[in-house]
Protein backbone atom coordinates (compact mmCIF):
# COMPACT_ATOMS: atom_id res chain seq x y z
CA UNK A 1 0.00 0.00 0.00
CA UNK A 2 1.13 3.30 -1.56
CA UNK A 3 1.76 6.41 1.41
CA UNK A 4 -1.46 8.53 2.51
CA UNK A 5 -1.55 11.20 0.36
CA UNK A 6 -2.16 13.66 2.81
CA UNK A 7 0.50 14.21 5.52
CA UNK A 8 -0.78 16.54 8.49
CA UNK A 9 0.42 17.81 12.16
CA UNK A 10 -2.72 16.77 13.88
CA UNK A 11 -3.93 19.99 13.81
CA UNK A 12 -4.97 22.00 10.57
CA UNK A 13 -3.07 23.37 8.55
CA UNK A 14 -2.78 20.28 6.65
CA UNK A 15 0.00 19.70 4.03
CA UNK A 16 -0.48 17.95 0.59
CA UNK A 17 2.14 16.04 -0.79
CA UNK A 18 3.64 18.80 -2.81
CA UNK A 19 4.06 20.41 0.72
CA UNK A 20 1.66 23.42 0.23
CA UNK A 21 -1.02 23.70 2.72
CA UNK A 22 -4.41 22.64 1.34
CA UNK A 23 -6.77 24.32 3.91
CA UNK A 24 -8.57 27.86 3.47
CA UNK A 25 -8.87 29.59 7.22
CA UNK A 26 -11.89 32.05 7.59
CA UNK A 27 -11.16 35.26 7.56
CA UNK A 28 -13.90 38.23 8.60
CA UNK A 29 -12.89 41.91 8.08
CA UNK A 30 -14.38 44.45 10.78
CA UNK A 31 -14.78 48.04 10.25
CA UNK A 32 -15.92 50.85 11.72
CA UNK A 33 -15.31 54.51 13.24
CA UNK A 34 -12.85 55.27 16.24
CA UNK A 35 -14.36 53.46 19.72
CA UNK A 36 -17.07 52.29 17.63
CA UNK A 37 -16.89 48.65 19.10
CA UNK A 38 -15.08 47.05 16.26
CA UNK A 39 -12.21 45.17 19.06
CA UNK A 40 -15.02 43.75 21.39
CA UNK A 41 -17.10 43.02 18.47
CA UNK A 42 -14.41 40.46 16.89
CA UNK A 43 -13.55 39.75 20.82
CA UNK A 44 -17.09 38.54 21.27
CA UNK A 45 -16.90 36.43 17.79
CA UNK A 46 -13.93 34.78 19.51
CA UNK A 47 -15.46 34.09 22.76
CA UNK A 48 -18.23 32.38 20.74
CA UNK A 49 -16.38 30.34 19.04
CA UNK A 50 -14.71 29.15 21.79
CA UNK A 51 -14.73 25.38 20.61
CA UNK A 52 -12.79 26.99 17.64
CA UNK A 53 -9.56 27.76 19.29
CA UNK A 54 -8.15 28.53 15.97
CA UNK A 55 -9.50 32.30 16.00
CA UNK A 56 -7.73 35.00 16.75
CA UNK A 57 -7.93 38.92 16.21
CA UNK A 58 -5.56 40.62 13.68
CA UNK A 59 -5.29 44.23 14.58
CA UNK A 60 -5.09 46.73 11.96
CA UNK A 61 -2.82 48.50 14.55
CA UNK A 62 -0.02 46.25 14.03
CA UNK A 63 -0.12 47.67 10.47
CA UNK A 64 0.99 51.34 11.27
CA UNK A 65 3.79 52.24 9.25
CA UNK A 66 7.51 52.41 10.25
CA UNK A 67 7.87 56.51 11.17
CA UNK A 68 11.07 58.33 11.03
CA UNK A 69 12.30 60.17 13.46
CA UNK A 70 10.23 63.50 12.48
CA UNK A 71 7.44 61.57 12.38
CA UNK A 72 7.34 60.16 15.79
CA UNK A 73 8.39 63.99 17.15
CA UNK A 74 4.97 65.16 15.26
CA UNK A 75 2.82 62.09 16.69
CA UNK A 76 3.53 63.36 20.30
CA UNK A 77 2.81 66.57 19.59
CA UNK A 78 -0.47 64.82 18.55
CA UNK A 79 0.18 66.66 14.98
CA UNK A 80 0.20 63.27 12.84
CA UNK A 81 -2.75 62.07 10.88
CA UNK A 82 -3.11 58.16 11.92
CA UNK A 83 -6.40 58.50 10.60
CA UNK A 84 -6.11 58.49 7.04
CA UNK A 85 -5.68 55.23 5.24
CA UNK A 86 -2.15 56.09 3.72
CA UNK A 87 -1.31 55.56 7.73
CA UNK A 88 -1.30 51.81 7.41
CA UNK A 89 0.90 49.06 4.98
CA UNK A 90 -2.07 48.06 3.47
CA UNK A 91 0.34 45.77 1.22
CA UNK A 92 1.43 44.35 4.59
CA UNK A 93 -1.51 43.81 5.80
CA UNK A 94 -2.89 42.23 3.16
CA UNK A 95 -0.13 39.84 2.29
CA UNK A 96 -0.16 38.74 6.24
CA UNK A 97 -3.52 38.25 5.40
CA UNK A 98 -3.26 36.19 2.52
CA UNK A 99 -1.11 34.01 4.46
CA UNK A 100 -2.88 33.28 7.26
CA UNK A 101 -6.19 32.74 4.36
CA UNK A 102 -3.72 29.95 3.05
CA UNK A 103 -2.74 28.26 6.12
CA UNK A 104 0.77 30.02 6.10
CA UNK A 105 2.40 31.12 8.78
CA UNK A 106 2.87 35.06 8.87
CA UNK A 107 5.29 37.17 10.57
CA UNK A 108 2.66 40.20 11.69
CA UNK A 109 4.88 43.58 12.42
CA UNK A 110 4.64 44.21 16.64
CA UNK A 111 3.23 48.30 16.98
CA UNK A 112 3.90 50.74 19.77
CA UNK A 113 1.11 52.87 20.96
CA UNK A 114 3.20 54.70 23.57
CA UNK A 115 6.55 55.06 21.00
CA UNK A 116 4.39 55.65 18.14
CA UNK A 117 6.35 53.13 16.13
CA UNK A 118 6.80 49.95 14.39
CA UNK A 119 8.74 47.50 16.97
CA UNK A 120 11.79 45.39 15.63
CA UNK A 121 10.20 42.36 16.41
CA UNK A 122 7.17 40.03 14.88
CA UNK A 123 4.76 37.66 15.92
CA UNK A 124 4.43 34.49 14.15
CA UNK A 125 1.02 33.46 13.63
CA UNK A 126 -1.13 30.76 11.51
CA UNK A 127 -4.53 30.68 12.60
CA UNK A 128 -8.01 31.85 11.29
CA UNK A 129 -8.32 35.52 11.41
CA UNK A 130 -10.67 37.91 12.08
CA UNK A 131 -9.22 41.41 10.91
CA UNK A 132 -10.56 44.52 12.49
CA UNK A 133 -9.29 48.17 12.27
CA UNK A 134 -10.93 51.59 10.87
CA UNK A 135 -9.67 50.50 7.38
CA UNK A 136 -11.02 47.05 7.68
CA UNK A 137 -12.99 47.33 4.50
CA UNK A 138 -10.93 50.35 3.04
CA UNK A 139 -8.61 48.65 0.14
CA UNK A 140 -10.37 46.07 -2.25
CA UNK A 141 -7.37 43.95 -1.91
CA UNK A 142 -7.93 43.12 1.68
CA UNK A 143 -12.00 43.14 0.50
CA UNK A 144 -11.15 40.35 -1.39
CA UNK A 145 -9.93 38.38 1.15
CA UNK A 146 -12.35 38.70 3.69
CA UNK A 147 -15.86 35.62 3.86
CA UNK A 148 -17.52 37.61 6.02
CA UNK A 149 -17.20 41.93 6.20
CA UNK A 150 -18.54 42.78 9.31
CA UNK A 151 -19.31 47.38 9.08
CA UNK A 152 -20.26 48.59 13.48
CA UNK A 153 -22.24 51.15 13.19
CA UNK A 154 -22.36 53.79 15.75
CA UNK A 155 -23.95 56.94 16.84
CA UNK A 156 -21.04 59.70 16.74
CA UNK A 157 -21.98 61.16 19.73
CA UNK A 158 -21.22 57.61 21.72
CA UNK A 159 -17.84 56.84 19.43
CA UNK A 160 -16.74 60.73 20.56
CA UNK A 161 -17.63 59.94 24.47
CA UNK A 162 -16.41 56.23 24.35
CA UNK A 163 -13.37 57.71 22.84
CA UNK A 164 -12.93 60.10 25.48
CA UNK A 165 -13.12 57.44 28.09
CA UNK A 166 -10.55 55.55 26.85
CA UNK A 167 -8.10 58.18 25.86
CA UNK A 168 -9.04 60.94 28.73
CA UNK A 169 -7.43 59.65 31.66
CA UNK A 170 -6.88 63.14 34.08
CA UNK A 171 -6.50 66.52 33.57
CA UNK A 172 -8.95 68.97 30.98
CA UNK A 173 -6.15 69.90 29.23
CA UNK A 174 -6.11 66.36 27.77
CA UNK A 175 -9.53 66.62 26.96
CA UNK A 176 -9.14 69.52 25.20
CA UNK A 177 -6.22 68.13 23.15
CA UNK A 178 -8.30 65.45 22.43
CA UNK A 179 -10.70 66.90 21.10
CA UNK A 180 -9.07 70.06 19.14
CA UNK A 181 -5.99 68.48 17.97
CA UNK A 182 -7.02 64.17 17.37
CA UNK A 183 -10.82 63.90 17.22
CA UNK A 184 -11.80 67.03 15.09
CA UNK A 185 -8.86 67.60 13.29
CA UNK A 186 -8.30 63.75 12.31
CA UNK A 187 -10.74 61.24 13.49
CA UNK A 188 -13.75 62.70 12.66
CA UNK A 189 -12.74 64.06 9.06
CA UNK A 190 -11.46 60.66 8.25
CA UNK A 191 -14.06 58.91 9.41
CA UNK A 192 -16.51 60.70 7.19
CA UNK A 193 -14.62 60.70 4.37
CA UNK A 194 -12.61 57.42 4.48
CA UNK A 195 -14.46 54.76 7.05
CA UNK A 196 -18.31 55.46 6.38
CA UNK A 197 -18.48 54.95 2.68
CA UNK A 198 -16.85 51.44 3.53
CA UNK A 199 -20.20 50.46 4.54
CA UNK A 200 -21.72 49.55 1.80
CA UNK A 201 -19.13 46.91 1.17
CA UNK A 202 -20.27 45.34 4.35
CA UNK A 203 -22.16 41.57 4.24
CA UNK A 204 -23.57 42.40 7.50
CA UNK A 205 -23.99 46.28 9.83
CA UNK A 206 -23.97 45.38 13.29
CA UNK A 207 -24.51 48.31 15.55
CA UNK A 208 -21.93 49.68 17.73
CA UNK A 209 -24.13 48.84 21.13
CA UNK A 210 -26.56 45.85 22.71
CA UNK A 211 -25.19 43.62 19.55
CA UNK A 212 -25.29 40.18 21.61
CA UNK A 213 -27.74 39.12 19.48
CA UNK A 214 -26.16 40.12 16.30
CA UNK A 215 -22.87 38.63 17.36
CA UNK A 216 -24.90 35.20 17.93
CA UNK A 217 -26.20 35.19 13.98
CA UNK A 218 -22.77 36.19 12.88
CA UNK A 219 -21.21 32.82 15.10
CA UNK A 220 -23.81 30.58 14.05
CA UNK A 221 -23.02 31.86 10.33
CA UNK A 222 -19.27 31.39 11.06
CA UNK A 223 -19.48 27.78 12.46
CA UNK A 224 -21.78 26.59 10.07
CA UNK A 225 -19.50 27.54 7.14
CA UNK A 226 -16.42 26.25 8.86
CA UNK A 227 -18.37 23.37 9.26
CA UNK A 228 -18.87 23.31 5.65
CA UNK A 229 -15.61 23.71 4.91
CA UNK A 230 -14.47 20.94 7.07
CA UNK A 231 -16.67 18.21 5.44
CA UNK A 232 -15.43 19.82 1.84
CA UNK A 233 -11.57 18.96 3.16
CA UNK A 234 -12.55 15.71 4.98
CA UNK A 235 -14.56 14.47 1.32
CA UNK A 236 -11.35 15.68 -0.41
CA UNK A 237 -8.94 13.59 1.60
CA UNK A 238 -10.80 10.81 1.42
CA UNK A 239 -11.18 10.29 -2.85
CA UNK A 240 -7.38 11.72 -2.93
CA UNK A 241 -6.63 8.54 -0.46
CA UNK A 242 -8.69 6.28 -2.56
CA UNK A 243 -7.16 7.58 -5.61
CA UNK A 244 -3.92 6.65 -4.28
CA UNK A 245 -4.59 3.44 -2.90
CA UNK A 246 -6.26 2.44 -6.44
CA UNK A 247 -3.31 4.03 -8.50
P1 LIG B 1 -9.40 52.46 17.19
N1 LIG B 1 -3.56 55.95 17.12
C1 LIG B 1 -2.81 56.50 18.16
O1 LIG B 1 -3.37 57.11 19.07
N2 LIG B 1 -1.45 56.36 18.16
C2 LIG B 1 -0.78 55.71 17.18
O2 LIG B 1 0.47 55.59 17.22
C3 LIG B 1 -1.54 55.14 16.12
C4 LIG B 1 -2.91 55.29 16.14
C5 LIG B 1 -5.04 56.09 17.11
C6 LIG B 1 -5.50 56.95 15.95
C7 LIG B 1 -6.88 56.38 15.57
N3 LIG B 1 -5.62 58.31 16.38
O3 LIG B 1 -7.93 57.31 15.72
C8 LIG B 1 -7.07 55.21 16.51
N4 LIG B 1 -4.88 59.14 16.75
O4 LIG B 1 -5.75 54.86 16.93
C9 LIG B 1 -7.73 54.03 15.82
N5 LIG B 1 -4.38 60.10 17.08
O5 LIG B 1 -7.91 52.94 16.71
O6 LIG B 1 -10.15 52.06 15.96
O7 LIG B 1 -9.17 51.27 18.13
O8 LIG B 1 -10.04 53.61 17.87
MG1 LIG C 1 -9.87 49.07 18.68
Amino acid sequence: RKNILLKSHGRPPWYGEDGLPICSAFVIGIAGGSASGKTHVAQQIVRSLGSVPTVVILSQDSFYKQHTPEEVALAHANRFDFDHPDAIDMPMFAACLADLKACRQSNIPVYSFAEHQRLNEVKYLQTHVSAEGIMALHHPDLRSLYDLKVFVQCDSDLMLARRIQRDVKDAEEALMGLLSSIYLRYVKPAFDNFVLPTARHADIVVPGSNNSVAIDLISTHIRRQMTERARHFRKRMVSQSIECCLS
